[in-house]
């Protein structure tokens, strides 16, 4: 019975590197939809938490599409800077999300704290909240999360936003230096989606 009320399905995103990997995760039973094909406009992040920000999201998606909406909230914590720039992750790139401009900011903020801070080991995590949304108002949140350190330097090209500075614990290269596949099988959002895929 779900699996027929889920063949509909708005990935509530307009980040076109979260949608590519999203629907890269998604079972191809589905007719997936994003809010820019339906010509929506993202609502305001207006939450405080990850997880707050991915229902107002999903919930929104799913109102004013009609139909199931699969909504992720996430972001890169820092340690030292006091886990920003968290759910203001995207904000750190601009008005235009430029992410060499919130990469520069992670290095100057850094740099602020500490001027050695490249030869030290700076602690981070990816975190992922992703929220299922039914039409009638039943959801479900699932948070995904992978630890790691902060490169001294920009490395690779693959994935979008943080992905070419941030190297997950245990591995010595970058999320951006890693094929997709590499990436999925531990990344933040991969975790969070095991949570959620039984509803598919
Ligand atoms: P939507 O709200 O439309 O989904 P957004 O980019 O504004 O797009 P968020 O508010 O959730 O989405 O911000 C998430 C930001 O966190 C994203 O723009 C990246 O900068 C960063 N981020 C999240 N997951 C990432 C990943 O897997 N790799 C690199 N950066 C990531």
């Amino acid at each position: 019975m779900i699996k027929k009320f889920f063949f509909n399905l708005i990935v509530g995103t307009n980040n076109p590197g979260k949608l590519r990997e999203i629907k890269d995760l998604l079972p191809n039973n589905l007719k997936i939809y994003s809010p820019r094909q339906l010509k929506i406009k993202s609502p305001r992040e207006t939450g405080k938490t990850f997880k707050d920000n991915s229902i107002i999201k999903a919930k929104f998606f799913s109102k004013k599409a009609k139909m199931a909406c699969l909504a992720d909230d996430s972001g890169l914590e820092i340690d030292m800077l006091d886990k920003k720039p968290g759910i203001h992750s995207s904000r750190w790139g601009g008005k235009k999300k430029n992410f060499n401009v919130a990469i520069k900011k992670v290095f100057k903020e850094l740099s602020k704290k500490d001027k050695d801070w490249k030869r030290k080991k700076i602690k981070a995590r990816f975190v992922c909240a992703l929220t299922i949304y039914w039409p009638n108002g039943k959801n479900f949140v699932s948070i995904g999360k992978i630890e790691g350190f902060i490169s001294s330097k920009k490395r690779g090209k693959n994935g979008f936003g943080y992905d070419p500075i941030f190297i997950p614990f245990k591995k010595k290269i970058t999320f951006a230096q890693m094929s997709s596949k590499m990436k999925f099988k531990i990344d933040h959002r991969s975790r969070a989606f095991k949570k959620i895929k039984r509803f598919f």
